[in-house]
């Protein structure tokens, strides 16, 4: 079943608001007509219920005495089967209305927060805890759909049986009809005032819920390194510290709303047994027939114990109120616009790269890169070297705007990078981000994952090829189908990388960022994928991250980064001519090479 087309085109971000009341109502759009039929439906069940009691006084007061029971009898029977039936079928209807209400909207939030999430900025994510998200995408946004289906429709069911029974008894009595709701006020202010506490405890029950679900979404993602240092006893201390103050305050959040039931109960008892005295008092003096009492006792406890669970409701709404917000924390975020950008140009890129002084800084107090220029004719492949943390990463990482610089320009094809609409240029780009990901899909489908048209086996095989898998694939026995990740076969290191390879060489992108993308690759296959590359790489932009020297020795330009900043720059034979950081590191790799050649035919005697 395709889910409706309404979930969509909705956009989360109208129901933002201060005012709590319009933020519900507006969450609510698509969905009111549904919400206000429940209603009235609940109306009907509940006239169809008050009139049962006042057909009750009718018979007792009217024909009782009269003395014509037999004939009239199964008239009123018949009355009451009816009346029977027909609040059973309006309040079977107004559930189901009801529950499509808050089942359609949480369906709808739930697809639109997902999606929002997705949407938000890379400098956002890498701020956020996951935990924290997947607490607000589930448990708060669950509290949000009770709200809708018991708490909201629930407040209009008391109200409704509030009003209709009131006019019911004021129609019996007038006077008893004042003196059956003395409490509401009582009951309205201890609400109020379980409400406000209620909520605190709450917010912060759900704080610690984030908390326990970062915990074990953390220690679940790194169960491997937990084993490996045998520190299971340590996480288990620390996640008990967390899962004990969720006990605890779980404890004082329920321990107010235990407290709350019985003082609202008190009040409500006190009110019908006052109810039941005073309107006694008025049959004896005869101001109320015996008919009209038995109506009367009925309907104060359709009048007043629905009093009892508005107290209740309010006090629950708190929860959903303390979950709208959390929800509205992370919808009022700005997404990362994928179509901002005065210039898209027409058709591919060139891919003429310059970079011009350009700074960034992740954090507002910690610069990453400074003065970064340099410029890359289209077709040309860059080589960026250096130690670790010296910002390799984070030069490219701007160049598909993952992050925006801070200062300088950066422009491809003349154009100020910032003014390319993001989704355009990430459909320019292709990227093997250093740490490699596969979704637990299968293998063709992680491959396929870069482009969103239909691709044929030949492209696919022919990605593989170009990354140096395909004749790994084939040795599984599912092949392309293998499945990837927690069940079927993991896959080493250097496969995934090569995988990611492929994914990134099948969308064919006019500019290519390889960050380490053959770091688990040994060196023979690593000179196989660089002749497929030398080949696919005709005509298009291309970074390489790299440390070794056989990797970036043939690029066209060779950057050396230290802490930063260039601080070497050219072709290898350039480079080589040069003091510095490049022939140290090319002195160091050659030795180590030689070293183990020698170790090889001298000790092992194989040849080399
Ligand atoms: C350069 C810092 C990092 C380092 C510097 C990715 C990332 C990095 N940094 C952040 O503050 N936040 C981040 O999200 O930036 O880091 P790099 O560009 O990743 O360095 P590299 O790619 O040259 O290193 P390596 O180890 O991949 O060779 O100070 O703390
Ligand atoms: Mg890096």
């Amino acid at each position: 079943m395709t889910p409706p087309k309404q979930t969509y085109t909705y956009d989360i971000r109208n129901s933002l608001s201060k005012n709590l009341f319009r933020g519900f109502w507006r969450m609510m759009t698509g969905f009111r007509h549904y919400y206000f039929i429940a209603v009235l439906m609940l109306a009907g069940s509940a006239l169809m219920n008050t009139s049962s009691f006042l057909l009750v006084r009718h018979f007792v007061d009217n024909i009782l005495p009269t003395g014509d029971v037999a004939r009239l009898a199964p008239f009123v029977g018949l009355g009451f089967v009816l009346l029977a039936g027909g609040q059973g079928l309006f309040s079977f209807l107004s559930g189901r209305f009801a529950s499509k209400t808050a089942e359609g909207l949480a369906l709808r939030l739930r697809d639109a927060m997902y999606d929002h999430i997705q949407r938000l900025s890379f400098t956002y994510h890498d701020n956020m805890q996951t935990g924290e998200l997947l607490s607000r995408a589930t448990s708060d946004l669950d509290a949000i759909r009770r709200f809708f289906s018991e708490q909201a429709i629930g407040v209009g069911r008391i109200l409704l049986l509030f009003t209709i029974n009131f006019i019911a008894i004021a129609f019996l009595n007038i006077q008893l009809a004042l003196i059956s709701i003395i409490v509401v006020p009582f009951i309205a202010g201890l609400s109020f005032f379980f409400f406000g506490r209620i909520s605190r405890l709450y917010e912060h029950l759900q704080e610690q819920e984030a908390k326990v679900a970062t915990t074990l979404q953390e220690n679940l993602s790194g169960v491997r390194v937990v084993k490996a240092f045998n520190r299971q006893d340590y996480e288990r201390v620390k996640f008990d510290k967390e899962i004990f103050e969720h006990y605890r305050r779980g404890r004082g959040f329920l321990v107010m709303h235990a407290l709350f039931w019985p003082l609202s109960d008190v009040l409500v008892f006190g009110q019908i047994i006052g109810g039941y005295f005073v309107g006694a008092t008025l049959v004896i003096n005869g101001t109320l027939s015996i008919g009209s009492y038995l109506a009367y006792v009925s309907l104060l406890g359709q009048l007043i114990n629905p009093m009892r669970n508005l107290g209740r409701l309010i006090v629950d709404m708190s929860t959903g109120v303390v979950s709208y917000k959390r929800m509205m924390e992370v919808i009022g975020q700005e997404q990362e616009s994928l179509v901002d950008g005065s210039h898209k140009p027409d058709g591919d890129l060139h891919g003429d790269i310059v970079f011009k002084d350009v700074s960034f800084q992740y954090n507002a107090d910690t610069p990453v890169l400074y003065d970064v220029d340099f410029s890359v004719k289209a077709g040309q492949s860059v080589a960026l070297l250096g130690s670790t943390g010296s910002g390799k990463t984070s030069v490219v990482s701007l160049i598909p705007r993952f992050y925006d610089y801070t200062s300088g320009s950066i422009t491809i094809d003349g154009i100020e990078l910032r003014d390319i609409p993001r989704g355009y240029l990430r459909g320019q780009v292709g990227v093997v981000e250093q740490e490699p990901f596969l979704f637990s899909r299968t293998i063709r489908d992680n491959i396929t994952f870069s482009v969103s048209r239909e691709v044929s086996e030949e492209e696919v095989i022919a990605a593989a090829k170009a990354a140096a898998v395909h004749d790994v694939i084939m040795t599984f026995p599912d092949g392309y189908n293998t499945l990837v990740g927690e069940r079927g076969v993991t896959l080493s290191g250097g496969q995934k990388q090569r995988v990611v390879l492929a994914r990134a060489l099948l969308k064919n992108p006019r500019i290519l960022i390889l960050d380490d993308a053959t770091s688990s690759v040994d060196s023979e296959t690593e000179d196989e994928i660089r002749q497929a590359l030398l080949r696919l790489m005709k005509g298009r932009t291309s970074f390489i991250i790299a440390h070794r020297i056989q990797t970036v020795m043939h690029a066209d330009l060779i950057l050396v980064f230290d802490k930063g900043r260039i601080v070497q720059r050219g072709n290898h034979n350039q480079l080589m001519r040069e003091e510095g950081i490049y022939r140290q590191i090319f002195d160091l790799q050659s030795r180590i090479d030689e070293e183990v050649e020698k170790e090889a035919t001298d000790v092992l005697g194989l040849p080399v």
